[in-house]
């Protein structure tokens, strides 16, 4: 997989170089390309924004400079462009897995207000567009949210993983949250180490797993256990 940054922060990508990225990077998994997009301005002052048509608040990032960038890293319909926004689809272990099957996306890192429409609708004439969001909260900029896209994706690329079953294991990959885990010592400061996990019975152990496992979810994030078009009550609301 081919991974393309557009950002007017190249730096807060060093990131890419550590951890579960870097790793794929030295494993030839995967190839990371961090462009300064003020590279593709041609004025003095290198301008990447401007105020916002129709008046408002804060700045908005002119289109020409990605639409430059478009062309010459050659973005067509094997490219998947990824632009981080509060407004996007919300980032799930699904859509991940969805990314992970792309061969090359190409992430445009907005700061200020956003980026202007037509960045997204021309890139929509020849390529794929996902606009993906972290969560109901705002960031300053997409750059944070391109690493933990990177990191969701990059870790389900095949061979990237030594130990698949961790994959399958863990939180969201069943649509459950994912119980505790404890390791040595047995006892630590008086809290001990629930005794079915010591006790060797593996059926057992899977059952407390389970329950707790689903209790965590039902406690936390009960929204993963209820179909959305069943209410709190579980009432049907089929317009849902
Ligand atoms: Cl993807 N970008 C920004 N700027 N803010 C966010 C976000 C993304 N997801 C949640 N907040």
């Amino acid at each position: 997989m081919r991974l393309d940054y557009l950002t007017i922060f190249p730096g807060y990508l060093d990131a890419l170089r550590e951890s579960l990225p870097g790793k794929a990077v030295d494993k030839g998994l995967i190839e990371v390309h961090v462009h300064d997009l003020r590279r593709w301005t041609h004025d003095r002052h290198r301008t990447v924004d401007d105020s916002p048509f129709g008046g408002g608040a804060g700045m908005v990032m002119r289109p020409e400079p990605f639409g430059e960038a478009f062309d010459e890293l050659e973005v067509d319909a094997s490219t998947t462009v990824v632009v981080p926004t509060p407004s996007g689809t919300p980032l799930t272990q699904e859509l991940a897995r969805s990314l992970a099957q792309r061969s090359r996306l190409v992430f445009c890192c907005g700061r200020y207000e956003g980026i202007d429409q037509r960045v997204l609708d021309h890139a929509a004439t020849r390529a794929e567009v996902v606009e993906v969001s972290l969560g109901d909260y705002v960031l300053n900029g997409g750059e944070v949210a391109a690493l933990a896209v990177t990191e969701a994706v990059v870790r389900l690329l095949p061979g990237f993983m030594g130990n698949a079953a961790s994959l399958v294991e863990e939180s969201h990959e069943d649509g459950l949250l994912e119980h505790p885990v404890y390791t040595r010592p047995a006892s630590w400061r008086g809290l001990d180490v629930p005794p079915v996990l010591l006790s060797g019975d593996h059926a057992r152990i899977a059952a407390w797993r389970r329950t707790q496992a689903e209790e965590r979810t039902a406690a936390r994030r009960p929204d993963l256990l209820r179909p959305a078009s069943l209410g709190a009550a579980g009432e049907w609301h089929p317009e849902r």
